[in-house]
């Protein structure tokens, strides 16, 4: 009996720490960054490119170097994550801070790209924020993600690019790369009108600081539903299916319309404390299945950090 009441929490893999070194060029130089193009890239204390770092004293900064493009990377080994990634359950979460400058009709864009890669660096899986926008303001950055089994890096790339000039004020700041398996998943679900049971998933971060929490529900007909979460667990006979959380129970905000079988929010974690253990599942009308007239999909628990 406690080897059961145990096993959830020892399957639980909490969101790893930054996996990136120097994520935040607090170290005053490019230290654990590649010069990919060998054009030159800079770190700025804000008296040079004149924007003040989001986090900490340093940025990193294109700024004066060869040519028109200057790129630094930086490769990080998922390697510790393979069983996991393998099995389908590992999640990346991927934050940065990136700023684009335009003067006129001249745009030095700065562009964020992640290259996910196989154990031959063969590229599965790609994220390019493009050029990003709006200019002359720092933007947040985000790539969340489940990791395509078989990755074993990511090549994390950060570019900037100027039309003409002599230096690209493109700027970087505060970056973040963290790979989960959070969320536990439980309880069951009945068929809904789409033919299948209805899913729940969750993407980003448990960690609540980082404010990034995707709420995904697939295999539903095209209604509108509600994301809630709950303190316990229960399973509970509810409408066509099954509620599987009880105690105190929230609701998230907006009700959302499922599109080709899928609804998804991006869901606040203000009101969520570290430490706290909640249950997210989700309920929809489903009125074509002429039974109680809603469903909802399976349950899954996550432990916030
Ligand atoms: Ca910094
Ligand atoms: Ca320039």
């Amino acid at each position: 009996m406690l080897t059961t009441l145990l096993l959830p929490a020892l399957l639980l893999a909490p969101s790893s720490d930054n996996l990136l070194l120097n994520p935040s060029a607090e170290t005053g130089d490019l230290s654990a960054w590649t010069d990919a193009l060998g054009n030159g890239f800079n770190v700025d204390d804000g008296s040079v490119g004149n924007v003040p770092a989001v986090e900490g004293t340093f940025l990193f900064y294109a700024g004066a170097h060869q040519g028109l493009d200057a790129e630094i990377e930086q490769v990080v080994d998922l390697g510790s994550f393979a069983a996991s990634i393998d099995a389908g359950s590992a999640q990346v979460f991927f934050s940065g801070w990136a700023r684009s400058a335009q003067g006129g009709a001249v745009i030095d864009a700065a562009r964020v790209i992640l290259e996910y890669r196989d154990v031959s660096a063969a590229v599965l899986a790609t994220f390019d924020s493009g050029v990003v926008q709006p200019s002359n303001q720092w933007k947040r950055v985000f790539d969340v993600r489940s990791l395509p089994p078989g990755t074993r890096s990511v090549r994390v790339r950060l570019r900037g690019t100027r039309p003409t000039g002599l230096s690209t004020e493109a700027y970087f700041d505060a970056l973040l790369l963290r790979v989960s398996d959070f969320a536990t998943r439980y309880c069951q679900a009945n068929a809904n009108s789409s033919g299948m049971p209805g899913r729940i998933d969750t993407f980003g971060s448990d960690v609540v600081a980082d404010d990034c929490l995707y709420l995904v529900a697939s295999q539903v007909p095209n209604t509108p539903g509600i994301f809630f979460h709950g303190g316990t667990r229960v399973q509970a006979p509810f409408g066509d299916g099954f509620r599987c959380t009880g105690g105190q129970i929230e609701r998230v905000v907006p009700v959302v319309q499922a599109v080709g079988g899928v609804a998804q929010l991006q869901a606040p974690t203000s009101g969520i404390t570290q430490g706290q253990t909640r249950h997210f599942q989700y309920w929809f009308r489903d009125q074509a299945a002429g039974a109680a007239g809603f469903n909802l999909t399976d349950a899954v628990e996550v432990a916030f950090n």
